[in-house]
């Protein structure tokens, strides 16, 4: 008998909501939206929300809420999304203590109940998070991912087609490094429909789009007080049915590098190729010496996170 996939949600707030729906909406499974026992109500309550929603929309998905962790057994994708945000002022780096607890117990419940799981981590700071997964649950590198870079890279596009006035969908961008204040887009692989980007928006244009994409979180956090969640659940759900339907994407992701890059023992994003096993590859290209110079930046910064993460 055919089976539907079954996609857990760790952390049923802003994004854990999003996501449920976008799972929902598209049919890559059922949803199962976890969080702690104090919040279990809200958990069954988006749940229900959205099976409702089924009946206007015309989707079969199943969607339920639960503290439980035995709920999430059998799950083919767990995405992780449990932690605080952050509020205007704050930077990534700020949540770590906080987020660095919830992560732990979090790998802890997959662990025990979904071992067999692919696990994209959303909550931040992203690279010392995604890695503390790993750590904790002891899944190989090709199942444990962090989102970040996609999302990054969408923020790039969307800023970019704006410039050029030209569609989104024509607009290929490339995000890499750790997610936060040094990430580097990767300006020589940012085309429109093939045609460098470079040749089409004026440089001075570009230098504020690449600033504005650096701070693309911190201008959403301003004006809302709390963090994207749109975006993001999108960014998390293109990894998830890319490891589903084995599409095979490239994808900028912080993924585990042994060597790649010329780094070892790090979480970072990279390109990727995202199939039925997972990150099927690392994808090493070209980079000038000015790019290679700010990834070395924005690795430093992740190994330093990292090794405030290993102290707590
Ligand atoms: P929010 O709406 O507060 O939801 C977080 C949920 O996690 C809440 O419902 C909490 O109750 C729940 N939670 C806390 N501890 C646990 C636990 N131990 N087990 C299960 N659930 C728990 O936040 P949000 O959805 O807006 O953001 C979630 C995380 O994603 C935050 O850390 C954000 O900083 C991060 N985020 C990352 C990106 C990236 O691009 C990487 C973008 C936006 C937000």
């Amino acid at each position: 008998m055919a089976k539907r996939n079954k996609i857990a949600i760790i952390g049923a707030g802003n994004i854990g909501g999003e996501l449920a729906m976008l799972v929902a909406r598209r049919e890559l499974g059922d949803a199962v939206l976890l969080d702690i026992p104090e919040k279990e109500g809200v958990a069954k309550g988006k749940a229900l929300d959205i099976m409702q929603t089924g009946a206007l929309d015309g989707f079969d998905s199943k969607v339920s809420g639960t503290a439980d962790y035995k709920d999430i057994a059998g799950s083919d994708v767990v995405i992780v999304t449990a932690g605080v945000p952050r509020k205007p002022g704050m930077s990534r780096d700020d949540l770590l203590s906080i987020n660095l607890k919830i992560i732990r117990s979090v790998a802890a419940g997959i662990k025990e109940h979904a071992p067999h799981a692919f696990v994209v981590v959303i909550s931040n700071p992203l690279d010392a998070m995604v890695y503390e997964m790993k750590k904790v649950t002891g899944f190989p590198k090709e199942r444990v991912v962090g989102m970040a870079g996609v999302l990054d890279s969408a923020r790039f596009q969307c800023f970019i087609a704006e410039a050029a006035g030209a569609s989104v969908k024509e607009v290929r961008t490339l995000v890499l490094g750790g997610h936060g204040d040094t990430m580097v887009p990767v300006l020589s692989a940012c085309t429109i429909n093939g045609i460098p980007v470079t040749q089409l928006v004026a440089k001075d244009k570009l230098d504020a789009i690449i600033d504005r994409t650096r701070n693309g979180g911190g201008e959403i956090v301003k004006l809302m007080g709390t963090s994207a969640y749109t975006a993001p659940a999108a960014g998390a759900i293109a990894m998830a049915e890319s490891y589903l339907k084995d599409q095979k994407r490239l994808l900028a992701c912080a993924t585990y590098l042994d060597g790649e890059y010329g780094y070892k023992d790090l979480y970072m994003g990279v390109p990727v190729i995202v199939g039925g096993k997972g990150v099927e590859k690392v994808v090493q290209i070209a980079l000038s010496a000015e790019e290679k110079a700010m990834l070395d930046k924005s690795a430093e910064a992740v190994r330093g996170l990292i090794n405030d993460s290993a102290k707590l």
